[in-house]
């Protein structure tokens, strides 16, 4: 049924704006997109990362195998796992999975897309791209916004999982710097 409606939302779209506003058209039919792309500002040489959800309104799974772009040294599809009591990040063996009619969330303290190695300075509002490669064939670009994530951390915690720290200022809590702090693994 989301698939139904995600076709006729479209439909009234095209209807409404007149003008070839679905991005279902490119395809003739549903396609993969990333949604709210976004990646924290650093500084150039520096490690950082791309968040965003992949959504998936094909009736078909998914698998994002690679990723590839020149904002980075090296571009890598990540993962957090706990090792010993610590958050370390690592490559995502398998890749980004997303089943049929699904998302995936790329967040901090979770699945992310890494830049390692940032060939510039990325400063707020800046845009980059990359591009992900799905088994088959197929490739999704992917645009980001460079946000100042230190100025606006309150908003990386929409589910407020950190509400009850409010006193404890160890900011070693915090997904996102877990995730900046922790080393790659191999
Ligand atoms: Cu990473």
């Amino acid at each position: 049924m989301k698939h139904m409606r995600w076709v006729v939302s479209c439909l009234l779209l095209v209807a409404v704006a007149g003008v070839a506003g679905c991005q279902a058209a490119d395809d003739g039919g549903d396609s993969v997109a990333v949604q709210d792309a976004f990646v924290k500002a650093m500084p150039q040489g520096e490690m950082t990362a791309i968040f965003g959800v992949i959504d998936n309104p094909t009736d078909e799974e998914i698998t994002v195998e690679s990723v590839s772009g020149d904002v980075a040294e090296r571009v890598e599809l990540h993962e957090m796992v706990t090792e010993n009591g610590t958050m370390v990040m690592r490559e995502r063996e398998g890749g980004f999975v997303v089943p049929a009619g699904e998302s995936l969330s790329l967040e901090p303290g979770g699945l992310h897309i890494m830049l390692i190695g940032l060939t510039r300075e990325l400063k707020a509002g800046d845009e980059v791209q990359v591009t992900l490669h799905l088994a088959g064939g197929d490739t999704v670009d992917v645009r980001a916004t460079a946000r100042d994530m230190a100025n606006a951390q309150e908003s990386y915690d929409p589910d407020g999982e950190g509400s009850g720290g409010h006193d404890q200022h160890g900011s070693s809590d915090e997904p996102t710097s877990a995730l900046l702090g922790a080393r790659p693994v191999r």
